[in-house]
């Protein structure tokens, strides 16, 4: 994302004050060299207000602020945060442990809006989920996703990316469809990357979400380390209403990690379609994805099934075998699947979460998104060589 940065000119006013001075010059020459002194030392003595944002050369500490991005100062947070204990602890604990200037904090903190409907939308939200899931749930799910502007946008995007995506699966061993399936499901390849400003999702969750703020806390220095590290004023990032960001709507956090320059221009980009590509593939890689080997595989079930399933309740082959569970194709005598349970509207089924499948749900800790991004993977694989489903 581009960095707009503001600057406060006053080359105006000084210009002006000189068109002065030489008219001047022609009444008195005595009055030209008073009025000349006067104008040496004019900046100190007349100050012009200027709102937003303050000029770094009112406060004295204009050099510790030329390393940070955008333009901030301010000698107390006011605004939607002004009065917030909390985030003056955090603007101390910036300064003491990244150099960030508590000035340039103040003025920057004094920008940020605190979201309301953000709020109420987490609020409402309550926990994670838990317990079996409702039938036909996953067909619910899966059609929000398995879309033909899904597919179709999917397809034409590998074939404008299809060089890097190749790179990348080089790099990293992660073939094109499931780096397209994490974007299609994320974002739509980047149509809805989110149009909240990074800051005041951050902001607000960390101070005004308790129960997730120090979650939320941690982000916002990460943000703020990235903004600082990659030169990005950060009041122009924009992403979800949780702070997600890119593409693949990484958390600042991710960036940090697992972020790559994929096209070597010198920058981590998360908005780059390209630096997206390769920051998803590395973040598979990290997290231990085995190139070639299968995602899933059918279960054949024989009788009721009694284990627990979900992508964390892995058991051995032979645990499966005793309950009367199988897999269709032929796994690996390694592997420890998860047993998944999907309830669509023609009935359950049962699946093997192989180890890959697991790599998945690091992205989202959640089984239906990981058989989403599976199923866009596998839809986008057809429609690009030209098969017809069921080929
Ligand atoms: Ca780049």
């Amino acid at each position: 994302m581009p960095s707009n940065k503001k600057k406060v000119s006053r080359n105006g006013a000084t210009t002006q004050r000189k068109r002065g001075a030489i008219k001047t010059m022609k009444i008195n020459l005595i009055l030209l060299i008073l009025t000349l002194a006067g104008c040496s030392g004019h900046k100190a003595v007349k100050q012009e207000p200027v709102l937003q944002p303050p000029p770094s050369t009112q406060t004295g500490q204009q050099l510790p602020n030329l390393n940070m991005p955008g333009q901030f100062s301010a000698d107390r947070v006011t605004g939607d945060f002004a009065g917030y204990p909390q985030l003056n602890e955090f603007i101390l604990h910036m300064e003491a442990a990244h150099g960030m200037p508590r000035n340039y904090l103040y003025g920057l903190f004094s920008q940020a809006r605190r979201k309301q409907w953000t709020l109420d939308y987490m609020n409402r939200q309550g926990g994670p989920s838990q317990g079996t899931p409702r039938p036909g749930s996953w067909s619910k799910y899966r059609a929000q996703f398995l879309t033909e502007l899904h597919i179709e946008s999917g397809v034409a995007f590998w074939r404008r990316h299809a060089q890097a995506l190749s790179q990348a699966e080089q790099r990293y061993g992660v073939p094109p469809e499931y780096i397209l399936g994490i974007m299609g499901v994320e974002t739509i390849y980047g149509r809805n990357m989110g149009k909240d400003r990074v800051l005041d999702a951050l902001t607000t969750l960390a101070f005004d979400y308790p129960r997730r703020s120090d979650y939320f806390t941690e982000e916002l220095e990460n943000f703020l380390v990235m903004a600082q590290t990659e030169n990005i004023d950060p009041l122009e990032p924009r992403g979800s209403f949780a702070g997600a960001m890119g593409l693949g709507q990484f958390m600042p956090g991710s960036f940090l990690k697992w972020a790559v320059d994929h096209n070597l221009d010198g920058r981590r980009d998360l908005w780059h379609p390209e630096d997206a590509i390769g920051s998803i593939a590395n973040y598979f890689s990290e997290h231990g994805w085995h190139p070639g080997e299968a995602v899933v595989v059918p279960a054949l079930v024989a009788g009721e099934v009694t284990l627990p399933t979900g992508y964390d309740k892995q058991y051995s082959l032979s645990e499966l075998a005793t309950a009367g569970i199988t897999p269709a194709n032929e796994v690996s005598a390694g592997e420890n699947p998860s047993l998944l349970l999907l309830r669509g509207n023609s009935g359950d089924e049962y699946w093997l979460g192989l180890h890959n499948f697991f790599v998945i749900t690091r992205y989202n800790h959640s089984t239906h998104y990981a058989m989403a991004v599976h199923a866009l993977a596998q839809a986008l694989k057809r429609r690009y060589l030209g098969l017809a489903v069921g080929d």
